[in-house]
């Protein structure tokens, strides 16, 4: 697994429980995989367009765990100090995203759908979207 470097991020390893040819099912429960209450979930799909690029932003409380469970992307992250892209192809690996990390998502493949589960319900006013406040309120 790669070696994270970037502030308030890590990959997280789910278990594959195997079904032979039947399939695979891999599980992540809250506090335990996922580090915090699970409050909400949602997904990101239909990513047909080849120059989708999503993100750019951080977040000033909620905490998140993306999962790419078809498919591939490239995320970008960033503490302030670091940078780093991280491929996720693999749908048993999530990357946990704490607070002040600005993240970058593209180079989504047609098939691409991501899983992400929050902290807390949906709240506009925690969100940065301004590279330069981002770095205010960071360094
Ligand atoms: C993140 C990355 C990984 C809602 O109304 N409720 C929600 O729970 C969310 C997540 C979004 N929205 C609205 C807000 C925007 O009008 O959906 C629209 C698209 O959201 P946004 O541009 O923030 O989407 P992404 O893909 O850039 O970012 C999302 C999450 O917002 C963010 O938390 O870290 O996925």
């Amino acid at each position: 697994m790669e070696n994270i470097i970037v502030k308030n991020v890590k990959l997280i390893q789910l278990s594959q429980i195997k079904d032979g040819s039947d399939g695979i099912l891999s599980v992540a429960q809250e506090s335990k995989e996922i580090p915090f209450h699970i409050k909400r979930f949602f997904y990101i799909y239909n990513l047909k367009n080849k120059n989708a690029v999503r993100g750019k932003h951080a977040h000033r409380k909620v905490e998140q765990v993306l999962f790419c469970i078809n498919g591939s992307f490239e995320i970008l992250v960033d503490d302030g100090k670091f940078k780093q892209s991280i491929i996720l192809s693999e749908p048993n690996t999530g990357i946990f995203l704490g607070t002040y990390v600005w993240n970058i998502m593209r180079n989504f493949s047609d098939n691409c759908i991501i899983l992400v589960v929050a902290s807390d319900i949906y709240d506009e006013n925690e969100y940065i979207r301004d590279y330069s406040q981002f770095l205010k309120e960071t360094i």
